[in-house]
């Protein structure tokens, strides 16, 4: 009696797979499949607050009007970022003055979620 009252263990293990399998299937993309698209996109920084970062990279574009600087930058692991391209505001105490597009750089960021600010630049040795 009651025989179908309880499924077997491997009807029962079937169907979660099969349930597993279907959420997966619905999952969208993963971030990294939109990197290219720029930081709007850029995913994995899910933690509250302010984080501060160093990089290295190359200076493609300075905005001195704007106080901008468009880098080249490296993989930045403390904040999950992937290598791109992007433009950052740079801190108003910041001297711009001595860099140039082309000018390998390091520098550090302070900021949170896809706003970040450049806090200090200058020429890698
Ligand atoms: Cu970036």
């Amino acid at each position: 009696m009651h025989a179908f009252a309880k499924p077997s263990r491997l009807l029962r293990f079937s169907l979660w797979t099969s349930a597993l399998l279907v959420g997966l299937a619905l999952q969208p993309f993963p971030p990294s499949q939109s990197y290219a698209q720029g930081m709007s996109n850029m995913g994995g920084m899910s933690s509250k607050g302010t984080a501060t970062a160093s990089g290295i990279g190359t200076i493609t574009a300075l905005n001195a009007s704007n106080h901008k600087v468009t880098i080249d930058h490296g993989p930045i692991p403390a904040i999950k970022w992937p290598a791109m391209k992007m433009e950052f505001p740079v801190a108003p105490s910041v001297d711009l003055s001595k860099l140039k597009a082309g000018d390998r750089v390091t520098f550090t960021l302070s900021g949170s979620n896809n706003s970040y600010t450049v806090q200090s630049i200058g020429v890698a040795k």
